[in-house]
């Protein structure tokens, strides 16, 4: 570490669902395993207990350790969120001013991120970065009002509209893109799945171990060189219907077969884009996807087997 360089210690919460799982192992990888503290509502070894809506919980631990970066996970995603419109409007938003006010006053950094959920139906089918957003579902809504936080906030404060996130070491968490997840654990176990959108369904996606090294390099740019779009970058993965999902997994189990019966999801789903125009994420700090539909394929089926 460069002389007089303060050393990081960084405060995740929500760790131990689908992306802090392996963002908290990327950031012990990066920075060390004693800079990190993975927290949690749920209890778990090696994890620490923590509420984000318990505002003096997180300001006592953002002050008594000396945090200096918060990547800040925890949130209720959209299916869950739709179920419970209230708790979801508490944890996504109250949840996200007691971390910035935290952070404000010991002067930490802040990642939190944002969603494909934030644009609406009056969306172009392929998103560009600035657009009306007018989400349908209340989880959208509470990332619509975390990226205009992000910008007024006066803290270096950073996000990224992820696409539906594909990974094979911990489930999905209660969206709408979960069936991207649940199919290939189906199709492994029961050669069969039962998808809760429509064959032709398409949704921007993207894998895990892309959304990961986005996070790193977002965080990783110096903030001068960041623009209006801070609070929630766009960025692409790739795009793909549930029926091209189901061909690509056919190549490695030809037998497995899936059948379609939407449910309310299809309607969150219809509500978003069918694809990411990610330019001013290229252009402003050098982002590039690294799977395709039939690599993504091929890695979740060769780690899950
Ligand atoms: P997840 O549901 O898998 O994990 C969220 C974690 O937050 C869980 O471990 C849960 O126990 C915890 N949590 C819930 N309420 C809490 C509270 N009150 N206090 C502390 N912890 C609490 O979600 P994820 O997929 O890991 O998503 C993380 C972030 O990324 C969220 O902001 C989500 O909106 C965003 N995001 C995720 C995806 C995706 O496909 N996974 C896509 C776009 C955006
Ligand atoms: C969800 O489906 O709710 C999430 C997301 C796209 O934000 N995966």
């Amino acid at each position: 570490m460069p002389m007089g360089t303060v050393p990081k210690l960084i405060l995740v919460t929500g760790a131990l669902g689908q992306i802090g799982t392996e963002l908290v192992e990327a950031l012990q990888d990066k920075y060390g395993k004693e800079s990190v503290i993975p927290t949690d509502v749920r209890e778990a070894n090696g994890c620490t207990q923590l509420d984000v809506m318990d505002a003096e919980g997180i300001e006592n631990l953002v002050r008594s350790k000396g945090i200096t970066d918060i990547y800040h996970l925890a949130a209720l995603l959209s299916a869950t969120g739709e179920k419970n419109p209230d708790l979801c409007w508490s944890v996504n938003v109250d949840g996200l001013v007691n971390v910035i006010s935290a952070a404000k006053k010991y002067g930490c950094r802040v990642f939190s991120p944002s969603s494909i959920a934030v644009f609406g139906p009056d969306c172009p089918k392929h998103a560009p970065q600035v657009t009306g957003l007018n989400p349908t579902t209340v989880y959208g809504k509470t990332k619509v009002v975390g990226e205009h936080l992000a910008m007024s906030s006066g803290i270096d404060m950073r996000g990224l509209r992820y696409p539906g996130l594909i990974s094979w070491k911990a489930p999905a968490g209660g969206g709408t893109t979960d069936y991207a997840v649940e199919i290939f654990h189906a199709a492994l176990s029961e050669g069969h799945y039962n998808c809760f959108v429509r064959e032709d369904t398409r949704l921007p996606m993207m894998y895990m171990d892309d959304a990961i090294r986005a996070t790193l390099e977002l965080m990783d740019t110096p903030f001068d060189s960041l623009g209006t779009s801070r609070g929630g970058y766009n960025i692409a993965g790739c795009s793909f219907t549930a029926g091209e999902l189901v061909k690509s997994i056919q190549r490695h189990i030809p037998e497995f077969t899936c059948s379609f019966e939407p449910d309310v999801r299809q309607n969150y789903a219809d509500s978003w884009p069918d694809s990411i125009e990610d330019d001013v994420a290229r252009k402003e700090w050098g982002w590039i996807s690294k799977f395709d539909l039939d690599k993504i394929v091929d890695e979740m089926i060769d780690n899950l087997q």
